[in-house]
């Protein structure tokens, strides 16, 4: 049996196929692992907002992404799926050592938490300025990647993340991560034209599109 990954289908555009209509940072962490190590696998793309009945037999939660390593055995949470990747296609291993495993893990719900933001001073643009800042210094010590020179897996899933919170905060707030951070720069820079990444992201379109409806909450 195929290697199977169910996905976030973007919004508006659920009944066509196709990569460029894939959305949600956790769906392509998961393709990226994939596409890093070269594995085959078949993608399904998910209408989050009609779900088939077959998906939710697979997903109880409903939730998406969903890994199937060829057995059959559906799986939830992007955090076991890489993990049971890892396992299964150990070559190149993209193992983050554990020191490094949280390095920007609180990016993406600061950055969601400014991008609702309605106040101006409640603090959180200080608070992903800070974890911004923190993922800066880090890079200036150990970079290029979280882990050295060769991406690994904090990098898949952080990559997506800032990705999306590069395109919703410019569009959403006119807000850019600053200059000065040199190292997150180049970090995006070489991650967000790798092979893999420029196969499994989502159009600007849809990327702003998917966070229309929760910005305007
Ligand atoms: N912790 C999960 C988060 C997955 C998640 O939140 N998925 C969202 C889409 S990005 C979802 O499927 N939500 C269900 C819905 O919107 O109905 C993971 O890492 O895989």
């Amino acid at each position: 049996m195929a290697v199977e990954v169910c996905v976030k289908a973007a919004v508006g555009a659920p009944d066509s196929l196709g990569d460029y209509l894939l959305a949600g940072p956790f769906s392509q962490r998961v393709l990226l692992t994939l596409e890093e190590k070269k594995v085959t696998y078949e993608m399904k793309l998910i209408d989050l907002s009609n779900k088939p009945e077959w998906f939710l037999k697979i997903s109880p939660e409903g939730k998406v992404p969903v890994f199937n390593g060829g057995d059959g055995k559906w799986i939830a949470d992007s955090d076991v799926i890489t993990q049971v990747i890892e396992e299964k296609f150990p070559t190149p291993s993209l193992v983050t050592p554990p020191e490094y495993a949280s390095v920007g893990s609180k990016i993406f719900p600061s950055f969601v938490k400014f991008l609702k933001s309605k106040d101006a001073s409640d603090g959180s643009e200080k608070a992903l300025l800070d974890e911004l800042q923190a993922l800066d210094e880090h890079l200036k010590a150990h970079g290029p990647y979280i882990n050295g020179e060769n991406v690994s897996a904090a990098d898949l899933s952080l990559g997506p993340k800032l990705f999306h919170l590069q395109i919703a905060l410019e569009h959403f707030k006119g807000w850019k991560i600053p200059e000065n951070l040199t190292s997150v720069h180049a970090y995006t820079q070489a991650l967000f034209s790798r092979e893999s990444f420029v196969k499994t992201k989502p159009t600007k379109e849809h990327l702003i599109a998917g966070w229309a409806p929760k910005v305007n909450a």
